[in-house]
């Protein structure tokens, strides 16, 4: 029993009760409205956001009578995309709706679309929702490239959602309407993430999960998630650790239970269960040791660089954009078996491989992680270690897809992320990658307009001439002499 004032109810939190076997809590809220008004948008929000059973309002006539029960229900997933049913109003004391039947035969319909087994897997399936000012085309894209991380983080994509706006709301990003239509459509779904395309804040994470009471992430924690998911390597895991807690640190505020949201990631693979309940100094703790332990693993790839220098192999190190092709370039080049696959960031951790040019000369080849739009500040501070093996590259081959259509926007994130790290002084091999999947006249115009060479690198046949220009270019890098032209490629 709540006491409310005239205009207003306070529901405690009811995150502890559980008393529904399903979707639902097992709780009716039954309330009175001082109009005579039936239900209102704020009541469909109470029955989506508190999950609950069923909502009844009795509203009362100018001297406190109440006459008549309005009910309604969530609904199950529907063709016609209902969010709610209204019963007919009954007289009170008349009232012939069995609500034990009603619910349990809602639950049961739920059940059937979405069996046991998915509901539990709730918070692995996700809607994907983008909040944006951008033109649709624009927001389109964007919105594909964060399914094939939602994928690649092994995820399941229940559902694309653009919103255009012209003004972002700062606290939800969307109205309070349209988030309660999103929470009762995750209901619907069995949804149990939100992931937005656009970076949110602290606080909007924070107003979001209080709001619909589902997890709610961003694209750059869905890239950390899937980054803590492939680090094999101690660099890599101290890599990707420091990028979490760095995340996390300015989100650390209030409540333990938005921290063990937030610190648990995406089914529970985030820095680890185990500091649930560190807080913030300790945080800061961890990432001055883990600093330390960067500058030391910085200290030995130095000596590593210093010790090949004198030996004077020249370094050809492969980069570009995820998913572009770059393991399986090194592995045909020189018949390795590094996970090459059709994810994003299937490579983390840089490899190096011997590899004998035709004219006899010898090279050494590196493979890198791959990069991506908005790649987050945190992680590519974090990867700097690996990413300064850079620096001493003599030559870079930035390896495009260009079989995808954006390739070109692909090329301006890669370029920029270079410039970003210092390392656009290097001399760049274009290297157009797939030529397979692309038509052989589109690929011709492209590469003669990039001066970019063509290939398909998982055929060893097609690489003759990339090798050709590798070897060019390191000749030509030892006399120091680049034409201008050449080295703004
Ligand atoms: N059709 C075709 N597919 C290719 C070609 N080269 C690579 N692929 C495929 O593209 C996908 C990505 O290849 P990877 O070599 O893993 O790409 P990557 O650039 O190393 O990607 P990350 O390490 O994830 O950044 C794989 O499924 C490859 O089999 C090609 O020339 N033609
Ligand atoms: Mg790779």
């Amino acid at each position: 029993m709540i006491v409310g004032s005239d205009h207003s109810l306070l529901i405690p939190d009811l995150s502890d009760h559980r008393g529904g076997k399903g979707r639902l809590r097992g709780l009716r809220l039954v309330h009175t409205h001082f109009k005579e008004e039936p239900l209102n948008e704020e009541d469909k929000m109470d029955l989506a956001l508190l999950r609950l059973d069923l909502i009844t309002v009795i509203p009362l006539d100018k001297s406190g009578q109440a006459h008549r029960l309005h009910t309604a229900h969530l609904l199950p997933e529907n063709p016609g995309g209902q969010e709610w049913r209204v019963l007919e109003p009954e007289q009170i004391g008349l009232s012939q709706v069995d609500v034990q039947g009603l619910v349990r035969s809602l639950e049961e319909e739920w059940g059937r679309k979405l069996p046991v087994r998915k509901i539990r897997r709730g918070g692995e399936r996700a809607i994907l929702i983008s909040v944006t000012s951008q033109p649709k085309s624009a927001a389109l894209e964007s919105l594909a490239e964060l399914r094939e991380l939602a994928v690649s983080a092994g995820l399941e994509v229940l559902e694309t959602v653009i919103q255009s706006r012209k003004e972002i709301n700062p606290k939800f990003l969307m109205s309070r309407d349209r988030l309660t239509s999103l929470s009762i459509r995750a209901l619907q779904l069995g949804a149990g993430l939100l992931i937005f395309d656009q970076e949110l804040n602290p606080s909007q994470v924070r107003s979001l999960t209080e709001f619909s009471d589902l997890k709610v992430v961003d694209r750059t924690q869905l890239i950390l998630d899937i980054f803590a998911q492939r680090a094999r390597t101690r660099e890599g895991k101290i890599q990707v650790e420091m990028a979490q807690l760095k995340y996390i640190l300015p989100r650390l505020v209030g409540r333990d239970d938005s921290l063990s949201r937030l610190a648990g990631g995406i089914g529970g693979r985030g820095p680890g269960e185990t500091r649930l309940e560190i807080d913030r100094r300790r945080v800061r703790e961890r990432i001055h040791r883990l600093q330390r332990d960067l500058e030391a693993i910085r200290s030995q790839r130095r000596q590593r660089r210093v010790k090949r220098e004198r030996k004077g192999v020249p370094v050809v190190s492969i980069v570009g954009y995820t998913n572009a092709g770059k393991s399986t370039l090194l592995n045909t080049l020189t018949r390795s078996r590094l996970t090459a696959e059709d994810r994003y960031f299937a490579t983390l951790d840089p490899t190096s491989r011997r590899l004998r040019l035709p004219r006899d000369r010898e090279i050494i080849i590196t493979d890198t992680v791959g990069f991506i739009k908005n790649l987050p500040k945190d992680l590519l501070a974090a990867f700097q270690a690996t990413l300064e093996e850079l620096e001493e590259a003599d030559l870079l081959l930035e390896v495009v897809d260009i079989s995808n259509p954006g390739f070109e926007a692909q090329m301006e994130v890669v370029d920029n992320l270079l410039t970003q790290l210092e390392l656009s002084r290097i001399p760049r091999l274009r290297v157009f990658n797939k030529v397979d999947l692309a038509s052989a006249e589109y690929a011709a115009r492209q590469a003669e307009r990039y001066q970019a060479v063509l290939i398909s690198a998982r055929e060893a046949a097609s690489l003759g001439p990339l090798l050709e220009r590798i070897e060019e270019g390191l000749g030509r890098e030892k006399k120091g002499v680049f034409p201008e032209e050449e080295q703004q490629q």
